[in-house]
């Protein structure tokens, strides 16, 4: 990984260590964190307070994507998420939108965001426009369907050659477009339109995903399938699945892990990766 460069406009990541990316919601209704960061204060508090515990990335989004969630209406996501960009964005963090609507990812391009992060993988011809039309970094997820029904029956032939396939064509898009090839990071989208069994295998087998060339994103933190692992039905008590997860992930090729506990993460890949470099190199 060593000399990678993800570039996110202003921004250059250098991909020669694991990044990691905070979560903060402002939503009332995310699987883990809803009503937590709903309001702007509290989010931009808990923006800073990824940053200080290590976050390279912040993460804002302002719909929820949990299987079942309702659509937020775009005006009324961005009312939620562009205040808190624009103050993260004046303290000089790395801040990324999560979001699937080009109305949102183009008033949060207009602001400076240094990504967009779409979990419907810029199916959305709108928002290839959005990308093309800015210079930020750009995070491909796949997602099985819709949030609303994506965990009913997801079938694959093979989930790994499947989700592949998926990410190199929306990139080929994306390029198609007139997006350079540096800005595009792809994620598999662990628990969007999956079962226990995908998930592991797109985990154990992220490699294939990494070996694209594009930078690969994973977030597994306090998702379901950690609980149904550990038989542990409360999103609260899932941290050090979390960590364990991030640890696998970034061992198999992830160059971004999405969390919710930075400071936990942080710490344990600092030291997975120290074993990988021989030295402490963080
Ligand atoms: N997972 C969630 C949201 N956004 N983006 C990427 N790139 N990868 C992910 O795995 C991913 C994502 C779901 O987590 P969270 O935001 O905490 O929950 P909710 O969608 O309920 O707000």
């Amino acid at each position: 990984m060593a000399d990678r460069i993800w570039r996110c406009g202003t921004r250059a990541l250098l991909l020669d260590r694991p990044l990691v990316m905070g979560v903060v919601n402002v939503t009332p209704d995310s699987f883990y964190d809803g009503g937590e960061t709903a309001d702007p204060l509290s989010a931009l508090a808990r923006g800073r307070e990824l940053a200080a515990a290590g976050a390279d990335i912040i993460d804002v989004g302002g719909e929820s994507t949990r299987p079942g969630a309702a659509p937020v209406d775009p005006a009324e996501e961005i009312a939620r998420v562009r205040p808190v960009i624009s103050a993260l964005l004046l303290e000089d963090l790395c801040v990324s939108v999560d979001t699937r609507h080009a109305r949102v990812a183009s008033a949060c391009a207009d602001a400076g965001v240094h990504i967009i992060n779409d979990v419907a993988g810029f199916r959305d011809r709108a928002m290839v426009k959005v990308a093309a039309s800015c210079d930020a970094g750009l995070v491909v997820m796949h997602m099985g369907g819709e949030p609303a029904t994506m965990q009913d029956a997801p079938v694959y032939d093979d989930v790994v050659a499947d989700v592949r396939d998926y990410l190199e064509r929306q990139a080929f898009r994306l390029r198609d477009a007139g997006v350079a090839r540096d800005r595009i990071a792809l994620d598999p989208g662990i628990g969007f339109g999956k079962t226990l069994e995908h998930n592991l295998e797109l985990l154990r087998r992220l490699g294939e995903i990494a070996a694209l060339g594009y930078p690969v994103v994973v977030g597994t933190s306090r998702k379901r399938f950690i609980g149904t692992l550990l038989d542990e039905p409360d999103v609260r008590r899932r941290l050090w699945g979390s960590v364990g997860a991030a640890v696998a992930a970034t061992a198999r090729g992830a160059a971004v892990v999405r969390v919710h506990d930075v400071g936990e993460t942080v710490q344990a890949l600092k030291v997975a990766h120290a074993i990988d470099a021989g030295e402490a190199a963080w």
